[in-house]
């Protein structure tokens, strides 16, 4: 006679790892691509905000086209551990003066 246990394990959830200082605010668009340059204020592109060049790939509700453009972003903290060449996934969000970079978080250089 063999008796069989059952041991059901109900995982918990694990906390998402991107829950850096910079999530405070819901990004309201979402958007994967390359990072081209990270000018910290002062730079040729901005007085006195930080600004990502990126080359991002279409994002979802806002940017049909992949293409390389300009954005600043929310805080200069948002440059730590990544580089220019790194494949990033970032956050934006909508504010009156500017479409802000909110999250930047380094992606596996391989396209999907
Ligand atoms: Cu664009």
């Amino acid at each position: 006679m063999v008796i069989v246990a059952v041991s059901l394990v109900i995982a918990a959830p694990v906390v998402a790892g991107g829950q850096s200082a910079s999530s405070t605010s819901t990004p309201d668009y979402q958007g994967t691509g390359v990072i081209v340059g990270l000018h910290p204020p002062p730079s040729s592109l901005h007085a006195t905000r930080p600004v990502v060049v990126l080359d991002h790939d279409p994002i979802v509700g806002l940017m049909d086209e992949k293409m390389s453009m300009p954005f600043i972003a929310a805080s200069t903290d948002l440059f730590n551990g990544v580089k220019p060449g790194d494949r990033v996934e970032f956050g934006l969000k909508s504010t009156p003066d500017a479409l802000l970079v909110i999250s930047l978080r380094p992606l596996p250089p391989r396209r999907r």
